[in-house]
């Protein structure tokens, strides 16, 4: 089985002013997944920012945003409903009417450094329902083992997503959330016996738990995302220099692992995209 990856090359927690290189306007970011596109990434998880830099979720830019990546690449467009911590529900949930291919889902509260990421039972329901409706193919977001098992919940009682299959991004490694280790891994490893048969699954680790993760994936079975929203340090004391960089790392592993990357039309056959 060849290696899914994704690229999230933004976020909503870092600053341009502390992270240069991070990609912030319409042209870095539609660059960037250019190059991604040629390195081997097959889809873009993304966050987007106003002319100031902050985060938004403004529905313009987003539209805005979606029809370029559309246009400039063959990636599968992720757009985050996870926005940032201060984001209210109703602009998040507005996220899907931007017409992306995909979005996340994130299935339960959690701890996020000294913030609270709410992700109320209620709201997340309903942005699984409305995905249904407009056709727009889920990434679950899974920060802690219990969001697996919320996760079981949710489909038991609502029903496959839009597309039929079930993908999942384990965001490990967040202070408040699981740690980034093979130990955490293997725990929701296990606990997604208990989803549907094929259900796939990709892992991130965020800061320091960025290679453990990255292997521990690979040796389970697992896809890889990595991206600047989630990494901002390569190794001890080097700043990551773009997110290509980091693409290419995970390229790397992906083909020593002999799981070459998978294609964007692959991609869309395995997590249910139209093309
Ligand atoms: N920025 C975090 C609060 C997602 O994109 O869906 C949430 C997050 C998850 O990044
Ligand atoms: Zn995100």
């Amino acid at each position: 089985m060849g290696t899914l990856i994704t690229v999230a090359p933004t976020g909503a927690e870092s600053a341009k002013a502390d992270v240069p290189a991070l990609p912030v306007t319409l042209d870095e970011l539609v660059s960037t997944a250019k190059e991604c596109e040629a390195l081997g990434a097959s889809v873009i998880h993304v966050h987007i920012r106003d002319a100031e830099t902050r985060p938004t979720l403004d529905p313009g830019r987003l539209r805005e945003t979606v029809t370029a990546l559309r246009e400039s690449t063959g990636l599968i467009v992720q757009l985050s409903t996870g926005g940032a911590v201060t984001d209210p529900e109703d602009a998040r949930l507005a996220v899907l009417e931007a017409g992306p291919d995909m979005a996340s889902c994130t299935m339960g509260t959690v701890n996020f450094g000294d913030d609270v990421f709410l992700n109320r039972w209620e709201f997340v329901v309903g942005l699984h329902l409305r995905m249904q409706q407009l056709g727009v193919v889920p990434e679950y977001e899974i920060f802690d083992l219990g969001h697996l098992t919320a996760l079981q919940r949710l489909l038991d009682k609502w029903g496959l997503p839009a597309g039929g299959h079930v993908h999942v991004d384990l965001v490990m490694g967040v202070p408040g959330g699981m740690p980034g280790t093979t130990e955490a891994l293997v725990a929701c490893r296990q606990a997604m016996r208990d989803l549907p048969e094929d259900t796939t699954f990709s892992a991130t680790g965020i800061g320091r738990s960025t290679i453990p993760v990255m292997l521990a994936s690979l040796s389970a079975g697992g896809h890889l995302r990595v991206g600047m929203e989630d990494t901002v340090t390569y190794a001890k004391g080097r700043p990551v220099e773009s997110n290509m960089q980091l693409v290419a790392r995970a390229v790397g592993f992906a083909q020593l692992a002999q799981r070459p990357p998978l294609s964007t039309s692959e991609a869309r056959t395995l997590l249910g995209v139209p093309a």
